[in-house]
């Protein structure tokens, strides 16, 4: 039967992302001695995509072609499929993939679902820990289906702030130029090396705020609309929505500080 928007219920989504994200997280954290010893590289020589990503998307993007064959998928590794139902899947099937090469255990699954264009659910599972970040828009974000809320920091100077770093060198170079310049203005930055993982950090307050340049739509759109459920303030610099040039998650009462610490920094600059 060919879906259309009118069969969208995006609860009923969510729930078949969690499954998904659930298979596709445990799919990889079986194979990873395996999968380890399959890899290949990307935008840079530290760029790495293993087997287990690949694996884990194929699982995930044929599954939604069985149960959803009207919707588009959007996947790290296998790129945009088109669809004419409305409905779009945003994956990254191991947002983390260096931790997970390195057996670090900061790596999840993130599986969003839009409606028209708009991320309506999310899910952010890390097969490590069972941790399980979930949102619908307009109805609150949890983990492991305990209601979550972002930090309530008030001073920018008091902020615990995670960020992370590009792949290419001059990204890198510029990217160490600014993060030198707000270290001595917040309390102290954390480096996780998953942006779907840091901004679930960041709506249930282990950090009180995220920033990050050159993520890509898998990254963040699960976890923006985590984010943005659980409180914070989730969007680009200058009005702009989260994007490629920056993705910015605070709490409202630091937001306009950070943001403008950024915008001077020219955070969104460079290569
Ligand atoms: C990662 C992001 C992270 C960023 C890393 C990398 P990947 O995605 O989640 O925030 O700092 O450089 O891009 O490559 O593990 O899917």
């Amino acid at each position: 039967m060919k879906q259309n928007i009118r069969d969208a219920d995006p609860a009923e989504l969510l729930e078949l992302a969690v499954n998904l994200a659930r298979r596709a997280g445990e799919l990889a954290r079986r194979t990873r001695a395996e999968a380890i010893g399959d890899v290949a590289t990307k935008s840079t020589a530290t760029d790495v995509v293993t087997a287990a990503d690949q694996a884990a998307e194929r699982l995930v993007v044929s599954a939604l072609a069985e149960l959803r064959p009207g919707d588009a998928v959007l996947g790290e590794e296998t790129g945009a499929s088109e669809g004419g139902s409305g409905v779009r899947w945003v994956l990254d099937p191991i947002d983390g993939t260096v931790n997970y090469l390195y057996g670090l255990p900061g790596y999840a699954v993130s599986l969003a679902a839009e409606i028209g264009g708009q991320v309506v659910a999310g899910v952010v599972h890390n097969p490590v820990t069972g941790e399980e970040w979930t949102a619908v828009r307009g109805r609150g974000a949890m983990r492991n289906w305990e209601p979550i809320r972002c930090s309530e920091v008030t001073e920018l100077g008091m902020t615990l702030l995670a960020t992370g770093f590009g792949y290419a060198a001059d990204r890198r170079a510029h990217q160490a130029r600014v993060v030198a310049e707000v270290l001595p203005l917040v309390r102290d930055i954390r480096r996780y090396g998953a942006a779907a993982l840091d901004l679930c950090y960041a709506a249930e307050g282990r950090v009180d705020a995220y920033y990050e340049k050159g993520l890509n739509a898998w990254d963040h759109a699960a976890g923006g609309l985590i984010a943005a459920e659980a409180g914070l303030v989730v969007s680009g610099l200058r009005g702009a929505p989260p994007g490629p040039s920056m993705v910015i998650a605070a709490p409202a009462a630091i937001f306009d500080a950070l943001h403008a610490l950024l915008v001077e920094l020219d955070a969104d600059g460079g290569p």
